[in-house]
């Protein structure tokens, strides 16, 4: 019979504290007392939540099969919307239809999908909807943002259009990149300020600290918002980018999408601390603790950390806790995930629970609501046939616009001529404030 046995762990439920044992150095066994009292610091992380879910994941080892499985409490009752502080009646209507347009959106690329329409993976932000949208609505126009596979709803708020989106995962002539990436590596440096995803994970933090110094030098404090996973903040470049744009006091708004999962691997076995904004504190900047499926704590802590770095504050570091409510693509079925949790996250679905906020503020009627989604899903229906019917791209373009070619475009500064820094015995050269910098 197969022996069920559970892997070694620290349980965050109840830390474990182990007993001291000499081992016969010196010094230890002192009988304790006698030494000067040790002075602890207290930092204090604000959690926004109103309901802190007490759970934990745990492999469990049955034979040759691993598979995991939660304990705790699983039976809460779902938690109100907290009050946002600055959103108006009509910009939560705003951003709710921003919402379930991110929803619809992907629905419609699931079915493209199944249809064998996309060429390569679809990727979706299923149950992270509001954490896309609502931080990034919470920008200002010239703020710049560069997303991840999950935000595909900043994009929408930020001007990109369902059908570049479509468009690109079907490879089509008329996407982003004219067919010439399956997925989302694309930008618009020009009119959108949104800097491409790249995959390996935590590039994009020292890129973003980057697009903030270089419109600082240009003399402008933007807020450069990107996102990253639970397990992407674990690479190193994570940890240089964000050290740096806090040692700089610069403009990154970084928000760590904790979903609990990391491709397969339960967020337990990824970190061993319980909240990731906890890290801010290593990094010497502020850090916030939100519900991630809770639309106006994204909005209103997002706008709290634009507005720091509009003026020149530097970074902050916002956990939204939320649940990755799909596979990691298209492919997987997530069969890995205990069924409890996501029922348990299903009933915290962030646009089922803003839909019924703005009905109970009697912000929306049942009818303005019917009305609006159906308003959405016509629209999606235009922007998927618009796809649809867009060409693929020639043979002979796929050569062209890889590489820069002579005088294809200018690389020139977007906001002005970088100031040269003063000194008491006289200017920087300007070829000086450039080495400083690099
Ligand atoms: C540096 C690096 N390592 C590994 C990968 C492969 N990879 C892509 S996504 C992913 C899981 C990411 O999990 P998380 O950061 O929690 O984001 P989520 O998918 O949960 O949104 C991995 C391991 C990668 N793209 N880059
Ligand atoms: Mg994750």
């Amino acid at each position: 019979m197969a022996t069920k046995t559970k892997t070694q762990k620290n349980s965050r439920l109840k830390p474990t504290v182990k007993s001291a044992s000499s081992n016969g150095r010196p010094g230890n066994g002192r009988p304790a007392g006698k030494a000067p009292a040790i002075r602890v610091n207290q930092y204090g992380i604000p959690d926004w939540r109103l309901e802190q879910p007490e759970f934990e994941v745990i492999e469990v080892t049955d034979g040759p099969e691993v598979h995991y499985e939660i304990k705790g409490e699983l039976s809460t009752p779902v938690p109100p919307i907290r009050e946002s502080k600055y959103l108006t009646k009509d910009q939560h209507l705003e951003l709710y239809r921003w919402m379930v347009m991110n929803r619809r959106m992907e629905v419609a690329l699931e079915n493209l999908y199944k249809q064998s329409k996309v060429v390569g993976g679809v990727y979706f932000g299923l149950g992270q909807e509001a954490c896309s949208c609502a931080s990034a609505y919470a920008l200002g126009p010239d703020d710049w943002f560069a997303p991840m596979i999950r935000n595909q709803g900043a994009q929408l708020v930020r001007g990109f259009h369902a059908r570049d989106i479509m468009m690109q995962y079907m490879a089509k002539a008329g996407s982003p990149t004219h067919g010439k990436d399956g997925t989302s590596h694309y930008g618009d440096i020009e009119k959108r300020h949104m800097v491409s995803p790249i995959s390996m994970l935590g590039d994009l933090l020292p890129v973003m600290a980057g697009v903030s110094l270089g419109a600082r030098l240009q003399g402008k404090e933007l807020a450069c918002l990107t996102w990253i996973g639970d397990g992407g903040q674990s690479t190193g470049v994570s940890y240089e980018g964000i050290n740096f744009a806090a040692v700089r006091k610069l403009g990154l708004v970084l928000i760590i999408e904790s979903n609990l999962w990391a491709y397969s691997t339960p967020m337990e076995y990824q970190v061993n601390v319980k909240d990731l904004a906890n890290r801010a504190i290593g990094y010497g900047m502020p850090g916030v603790i939100i519900d991630g499926t809770d639309a106006c704590q994204v909005y209103d802590a997002t706008y709290e950390a634009v507005e720091r770095a509009h003026r020149g504050e530097g970074p902050t570091m916002i956990e939204a806790k939320l649940m990755r409510m799909k596979g990691h693509a298209i492919h997987d079925a997530a069969a890995y995930v205990p069924k409890e949790m996501h029922e348990f996250w299903r009933k915290r679905d962030c646009i089922d629970r803003f839909q019924k906020y703005l009905l109970e503020k009697k912000w929306l009627t049942p009818a303005q609501d019917k009305e609006m989604i159906a308003g959405i899903e016509k629209e999606i229906d235009a922007e998927r046939e618009f796809a649809e019917n867009s060409p693929m791209p020639e043979g002979h373009t796929a050569a062209e616009g890889v590489f820069c070619e002579d005088g294809c475009h200018t690389i020139k500064p977007k906001y002005g001529i970088p100031k040269k820094a003063k000194r008491s015995e006289g200017t920087l050269k300007e070829t000086e404030a450039a080495i400083h910098f690099k």
